[in-house]
């Protein structure tokens, strides 16, 4: 095991900023979509809001996601191309969802749910269960 502090420091400024630009690209993106809403019907994440996910352009939308202990959420991958959604805790996964298919997640848990695309790491979203 290299402990060499020169070695690891790139690794972990990059650790640090890639999340972050991913970060800013959602919000940026979440704006944009809010102004344009005519793709798909309208939602909301507030109380009695969307209990669904859908996957698009290589994002999850909404992220995050507020839904009620025990709810079951719809997610809809609307890419050409497979993803997951996965618990960072593997408390759910929908398992590789085809372009153009859905599934269905039931979250019991309360709490703050991490995410990501088992196939893309890089893809990370959140639903907060209440
Ligand atoms: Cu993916």
């Amino acid at each position: 095991m290299p402990t060499d502090r020169l070695g690891r420091l790139p690794t972990i400024a990059l650790a640090l900023v890639v999340p972050l630009v991913a970060l800013v690209t959602v919000v940026v993106t979440l704006n944009v979509t809010s102004d344009d809403a005519g793709v798909a019907a309208p939602r909301g994440t507030g109380a009695g809001g969307t209990n669904a996910i859908d996957i698009a352009s290589f994002r999850y939308s909404p992220d995050p996601l507020v839904v009620s202990a025990g709810t079951s959420v719809k997610v809809t991958n609307r890419d050409g191309t497979a993803h997951t959604v996965t618990a960072k805790d593997r408390s759910f996964d929908t398992g590789e969802l085809e372009g153009g298919a859905t599934t269905t997640i039931t979250l019991a848990k309360a709490g703050t749910h991490q995410y990501f695309c088992d196939i893309h790491n890089y893809m990370t979203g959140t639903i907060e269960v209440r």
